[in-house]
């Protein structure tokens, strides 16, 4: 966009995203309206003369079909805006835009599909491109974005229920004789499934009936990322034989493992990834897998040749299983007599040897003898991958979200993502400079509902849900749609005790792509009530069990820092309640504490292998801050009670802790400024805006108000934004923020009113 000003940005999203910066135009649809809004698009590009009659005659079929769905509902602009809860003349100025551009891309990712209706909200899109003739043109065409690196690459192998391999499926007639021809003319003897396999949702559901004996998961963490986790969980327990791979250790998944593979990982692994635009690029291993981990490929052909089939499991390097998927790809492809040609050929990569492979530069497929150096774009000649050549337009009518709000779960829930976490957690929360962006689960909810529920920002809320219930911090966003509440997919129950995003969702999928509904959840939000709440950091290397403040926690979010866990606290019994803590100060023996601090410092005393050596308590606050200090004088644990936004910098501490861990006994100036001290100079920043350069919040709005209110201006001063650039979009809502509080504040002033 900053190279091309001409281009114009619509972000379709229930919730503003920082993707609305970019934005020309932002339509804040009711969720689960797509399907509506994309066949009131069809049916206005009719009425108005806006279709490509040429390009839908020579290319298409069942265009009146879908004309005809698309007008079953009340076809004109006021209807549409009102069906999505849209303003009519935002509405028709994004028809408007759609419609008179040749050269439009339709970018769509988890909010259409992980919907009860996903492939129809895809369909009504890839219909108004059709429609108007905008499709295999430079700058044309919906886009489904894949979300995983490899997506696509799991795709092109099979790696789908329903599928074969190479793009073939088991609907498909002959195709599943085609493959186990491909095998036979290799002198194997192919055994293959008679017919699909269950997808995700179904598998579960069908190891709840009993019907499964033996599970083998791996590179997933279906404990977490799958709706009504509870039950996926009572499926696991219940499965006899339960194997996982995987590279981590932390995964709530192994709890429920027979059997556990470690894995290599990403930086480890060495193949090739697809991505969304059909690139295959080469990626080499760049550490040795550590410990006992090995490649998953080859856990698979270790099992297959116990299992009997060592002849087709012979592999003794990826490049030879690459081989064999690229001569699939191009097995018989387009010879039948019903045949249209398999789109996904990648024939001209086979009989590479071990060199060519290494050497191999990333390249789109099809790469074939018409196409030796692949293919840039699909689609140019409007021929598509049907057996006469035409794209089959779909006839959709749209439904709401199969998951009902009722009085007792009044509000609709939306999850997704964070900038700064990947899918479950396990590697990204490691990070603490990660982890410092969001370090804890949270809601998002609007600023009405906020009110109209007693729930209040930074306090701590729970969402009530089908499944379960999720307890996180609150964040009041006017991004948030009224009525609507947000959560993030991403916490496990090994970083919080009640955060799982899945325990909300039930388990409703779309009937064609198996894709649950996981952006349409229905719950209640009420305030979580707590008695006290208190910070915990306890260093690695302690050595004491968690469950000893978990367990008697409301709510608890571990936080990763460094050479230390930050526990996040809060419970309900008042008898360890913050308050009342008769005032003490200084280093006091062992013993004598007793009565200066009771409460909290009875418990610390009990619950830690090194008792408090150090303790203060504010007599304004009542609030207790101790420190754990083993006789050679390293930092063990550091305690304050009260929520955590009165937290000083945590940084300071973490690097005491660092410290600690290299063995190192603290300095005395540093042991002085432990407590309270440890404020000095180097206040709290607040969230860590830019994860690059550790930027805080506070620094960032310290600077803006001073007058560096451009994130060019931020960045010279600052250095945030200045690296990998994800934080820009928050930069400038922060300075959007601050001006309009500038511009605030002078009315709110009584010398001025
Ligand atoms: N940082 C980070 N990046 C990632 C990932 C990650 O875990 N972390 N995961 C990757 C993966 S696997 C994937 S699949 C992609 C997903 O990428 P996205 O699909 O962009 O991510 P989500 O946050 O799941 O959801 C996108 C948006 O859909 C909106 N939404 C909810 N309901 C509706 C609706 O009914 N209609 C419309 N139009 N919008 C709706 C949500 O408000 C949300 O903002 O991200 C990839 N990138
Ligand atoms: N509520 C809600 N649920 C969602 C979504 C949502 O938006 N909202 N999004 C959905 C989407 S789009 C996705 S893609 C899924 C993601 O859900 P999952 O795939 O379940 O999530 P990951 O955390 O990526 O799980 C990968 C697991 O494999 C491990 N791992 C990583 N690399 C390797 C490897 O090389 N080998 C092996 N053996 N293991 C490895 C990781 O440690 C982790 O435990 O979540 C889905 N669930
Ligand atoms: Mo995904």
């Amino acid at each position: 966009k900053q190279r091309n000003p001409l281009l114009r940005v619509v972000v379709i999203d229930p919730r503003v995203t920082d993707t609305c910066e970019l934005a020309d135009l932002y339509l804040g649809l009711k969720p689960g309206s797509d399907a509506r809004l994309f066949t009131g698009l069809l049916a206005w590009m009719a009425a108005r003369n806006k279709l490509d009659r040429v390009y839908l005659e020579a290319h298409t079929q069942g265009f009146e079909e879908a004309l005809a769905a698309a007008r079953e509902q009340e076809a004109g602009v006021e209807a549409i805006a009102a069906d999505c809860d849209l303003d009519a003349e935002r509405l028709e100025t994004f028809f408007y835009w759609f419609a008179s551009h040749l050269h439009v891309v339709t970018l769509f990712s988890q909010g259409v599909n992980q919907s009860s209706s996903g492939t129809d909200k895809g369909n009504a899109i890839i219909n108004c491109h059709l429609a108007g003739g905008k499709i295999g043109l430079p700058g044309a065409g919906p886009f489904s974005i894949t979300g995983q690196p490899n997506a696509m690459g799991g795709r092109e192998v099979g790696g789908l229920a329903n599928q074969l391999a190479a793009h073939m499926d088991y609907d498909t007639p002959g195709a599943r004789d085609r493959v186990t021809r491909f095998w036979t003319t290799a002198g194997l003897v192919p055994c293959l499934p008679e017919g699909p396999g269950h997808k995700a949702v179904a598998l579960f559901e069908a190891i709840e009936r009993g019907e499964v004996q033996a599970l083998w998961i791996m590179a997933t963490n279906p404990a977490v990322s799958l709706p009504r986790t509870d039950r996926v969980r009572a499926a696991l327990a219940k499965c006899p034989l339960v194997i996982v791979s995987d590279c981590m250790a932390n995964v709530d998944l192994l709890a429920y493992a027979d059997i556990v593979l470690p894995a290599s990982s990403w930086s480890e692994k060495d193949g090739t990834v697809t991505n969304s635009e059909r690139r295959i690029s080469r990626q080499r291993g760049i550490l040795p897998p550590p410990g006992e981990a090995r490649h998953d490929w080859w856990a698979l052909c270790e099992v297959a040749k116990r299992l009997g089939f060592g002849e087709a499991f012979g592999y003794t390097h990826p490049s030879e299983i690459f081989d064999e998927h690229a001569r699939l790809s191009g097995f018989e492809n387009g010879e039948g007599p019903d045949e249209r040609r398999r789109l996904f050929d990648i024939s001209g990569l086979a009989g590479l040897d071990r060199a060519a492979y290494d050497a191999l530069e990333p390249i789109q497929w099809p790469v074939n003898a018409a196409a030796p150096h692949g293919t840039a774009r699909l689609f140019t000649d409007g021929r598509f991958a049907t057996p006469d050549g035409l794209a089959r337009m779909v006839a959709v009518r749209s439904r709401p979200p199969t998951q009902a709000l009722d009085a007792e779960r009044p509000l609709r829930l939306n999850t997704g993502r964070i900038r700064d976490q990947w899918h479950t957690m396990t590697r990204t929360a490691r990070s603490p400079r990660l982890m410092n962006h969001r370090a804890e689960p949270f809601i998002e909810v609007a600023p009405e509902d906020a009110a109209a529920l007693g729930v209040e920002e930074q306090g701590l809320a729970c969402l009530q849900g089908v499944g379960g219930r999720y307890v996180g911090r609150v964040r009041v966003s006017r991004g948030q749609r009224r009525g609507e509440v947000f959560v993030p997919m991403h916490w496990n129950g090994y970083f919080s005790g009640s955060a799982l995003s899945g325990a909300l969702i039930e388990a409703h999928v779309d009937p064609v792509s198996g894709q649950p509904e996981s952006k349409h959840g229905a719950v209640a939000l009420a305030p979580l009530a707590v008695e006290w709440e208190a910070t915990l950091l306890v260093a690695d290397d302690l050595g004491v069990a968690e469950s000893r403040w978990c367990d008697r926690s409301r709510y608890w979010a571990r936080i990763p820092l460094g050479a230390a866990q930050r526990w996040q606290l809060a419970g309900g019994e008042p008898a360890s309640a913050n308050g009342r803590i008769e005032s003490a100060r200084g280093e006091m023996a062992h013993g004598e504490m007793e009565s200066a601090s009771p409460e909290w410092l009875s418990w610390l005393e009990a619950t830690l292998p090194v008792p408090p050596t150090l303790w203060c308590t504010d007599p304004a606050s009542g609030r207790l801050r101790a420190a754990g200090v083993d006789e050679a004088g390293r930092l063990r644990w550091w305690f304050m009670s009260g929520p955590p936004r009165e937290l000083p910098n945590l940084a300071w501490l973490a690097e005491r802790f660092g410290e600690a861990a290299s063995g190192e006994s603290m300095a005395a100036e540093h042991r002085r400024r432990l407590l309270a001290g440890c404020d000095d100079g180097a206040a709290n920043q607040g969230p860590v805006v830019c994860s690059c350069h550790q930027v805080g919040q506070r620094a960032i709005l310290g600077a803006i108000r001073e007058g560096d209110d451009s994130v060019e201006a931020l960045g010279a001063r600052l250095a945030c934004g200045t690296q990998c650039g994800s934080c820009i979009p928050e930069l400038k809502s922060l300075i959007e923020e601050e001006k309009a509080h500038a511009l605030a504040e002078p009315i709110e002033d009584p010398a001025v009113a």
